[in-house]
């Protein structure tokens, strides 16, 4: 039988993704119900062509569904993501509550989808935007020269921070159009976007480099997450990763420079058809003729878009490339849309 999906969050910036994603992938459920905030509750939103009626986030909702994705904050998964496994549901959670719980799996279907299959909490959890914009990749070249060590820079999208983010973008964008004397002496940016919004400092004309909260030691959470779910989804607790996040003034689709250490010597032409030919990956390197991913190009899209693949020039065991993903895609709704299709195969087999 075909099972019963439950969209948690639908309205937000990763939910309505999600509709779309639902809307174009092979369909493979039966009913689909939309659930949001009382604020969002009795909207009407479009998936598969048809009308759906959301409904707010109550216990009840989740009483004969069968897989239930979360699209939420961390406190909201916490605390209902278990409700619908209690009720039944296999839950497949977005947030950042469950992924380093060692009763939840993380999942990268096309890296570790076995771990799908154990999951005593009911709950699979699907890593942050940030990890996911580079682990398909990564996880190829593992497989072939054995992975040691992650050096990783991002350059992550405003969307990343959800609507809010991207409200508070273009915002700033609108305010500093047309000013050529802005961005020439300090804090003049700052001073014309003022100081609303989810980002630290100004986004418009400038470049941060934060991303979530602060933990011990000077690291940002989000420096953490690409650290241990890295290692988490990889099955290496050992893998040495050093990540600086930032955030540049990209609507949608994370990039990520990274340098990558090995076990074994590594070659560019060989590493480069690994990633050619890895599911979910596609290869654009071709410098002499400008061909590398850039946002603006792959943004919209689904795979792990890679380009820059070099040879560390003092160390034969290492690559240093370029990578982006579309953060809001395979980095969010993608994933949690591919993990939901493992679990539905469950039932219709
Ligand atoms: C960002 N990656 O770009 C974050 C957003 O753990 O799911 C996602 C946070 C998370 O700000």
């Amino acid at each position: 039988r075909k099972p019963t999906l439950a969209v948690v969050g639908a309205t937000g910036a990763v939910g309505t993704v999600m509709l779309d994603i639902l809307s174009t992938r092979e369909d493979v459920y039966g009913e689909i119900r939309l659930i949001a905030s009382p604020r969002s509750a009795g909207k009407k939103l479009t998936v598969r062509g048809e009308e759906v009626v959301v409904q707010a986030l109550a216990p009840e909702v989740f009483d004969g569904v069968d897989i239930a994705m979360f699209d939420v904050p961390d406190e909201v998964s916490a605390q209902w993501a278990p409700i619908a496994a209690e009720r039944g549901a296999v839950a497949v959670d977005n947030s950042g509550a469950f992924r380093m719980d060692p009763d939840v799996p993380l999942v990268v279907p096309e890296v570790n989808p076995d771990a799908a299959l154990a999951r005593p909490k009911g709950i699979i959890s699907n890593p942050n935007c940030t990890t996911l914009s580079m682990i398909v990749a990564m996880g190829a070249l593992h497989r072939r020269y054995g992975l040691s060590e992650l050096v990783v820079a991002s350059y992550q999208a405003a969307s990343g921070a959800g609507q809010e983010g991207i409200d508070t973008l273009y915002s700033q964008l609108e305010k500093v159009a047309g000013n050529r004397e802005l961005g020439q002496r300090a804090g003049d940016v700052r001073a014309a976007v003022g100081t609303e919004g989810p980002f630290p400092a100004p986004l418009a004309l400038n470049v941060v480099p934060w991303a979530g909260s602060l933990k011990d030691g000077g690291w940002s959470s989000e420096e953490l997450k690409v650290r241990n779910e890295s290692r988490k989804i990889l099955g290496l607790p050992g893998l040495k990763v050093s990540a600086t996040c930032v955030r540049v003034p990209v609507v949608t689709t994370h990039s990520l420079a990274v340098h990558a250490v090995f076990e074994r010597e590594v070659d560019q032409a060989e590493a480069q058809a690994v990633l050619a030919s890895a599911p979910g990956v596609v290869l654009s390197d071709d410098p002499a003729a400008h061909e590398f991913p850039t946002p603006n190009d792959v943004v919209g899209t689904d795979p792990t878009w890679v380009g820059r693949v070099r040879r560390s020039l003092d160390d034969p065991k290492a690559l240093d490339l370029f990578l982006c993903g579309d953060n809001l895609r395979k980095g969010a709704a993608l994933n949690t849309a591919q993990i939901a299709e493992l679990v539905a195969t469950e039932f219709t087999a």
